[in-house]
């Protein structure tokens, strides 16, 4: 069963005491158990880098090994051509994923250059969009007949 890669971007590490009027009060490592409680028996990778280098070298990894990509690029989302390009090279579904709803929010935060490369793009559900985007990736790759099973 090829995984599901879960892959965040910079300053996600410091979720709970970051911004919590934005994000919220819950941390990376509790949503991590959101995403595994939500894969069932689907293998999750799981991750969390502020170096733009080390992102897409995941993609890399997730365009050889991976059956879904799940991506909060966090600021990189608005200025990283390198991972724009590498999310052009995956052929299976991928979900752009924002914790805070990016077009409420300052003009610099509202045009995400990922939108153009991924299947759907979820923004404003705080950290539940987390596991909302495993349960629609596990229904989009079972509508493939790629799923693992159930
Ligand atoms: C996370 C970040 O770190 C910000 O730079 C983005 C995104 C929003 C989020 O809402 O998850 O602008």
């Amino acid at each position: 069963m090829k995984p599901i890669y879960i892959l965040n971007g910079p300053n996600l590490n410091r979720l709970g005491r970051r911004e919590p009027e934005i994000y919220g009060h819950t941390t990376l490592v509790e949503i991590e158990a959101m995403c595994r409680a939500a894969a069932g028996d689907a293998p999750v990778v799981f991750r969390q880098s502020n170096a733009e280098a080390e992102l897409v070298d995941w993609i890399h990894e997730a365009i050889d090994e991976g059956a879904a990509i799940i991506i909060n690029p966090a600021g990189l989302s608005f200025r990283s051509i390198p991972i724009l390009d590498a999310l052009k090279m995956f052929d299976g579904p991928i979900i752009e994923l924002h914790i805070s709803n990016i077009h409420r929010r300052e003009e610099i935060y509202q045009h995400s250059l990922m939108s153009r490369a991924v299947t759907a793009v979820i923004a404003g559900l705080g950290p539940m969009g987390y596991p909302t985007s495993v349960k629609a990736i596990r229904q989009i790759l079972g509508n493939l007949g790629t799923t693992p099973s159930r």
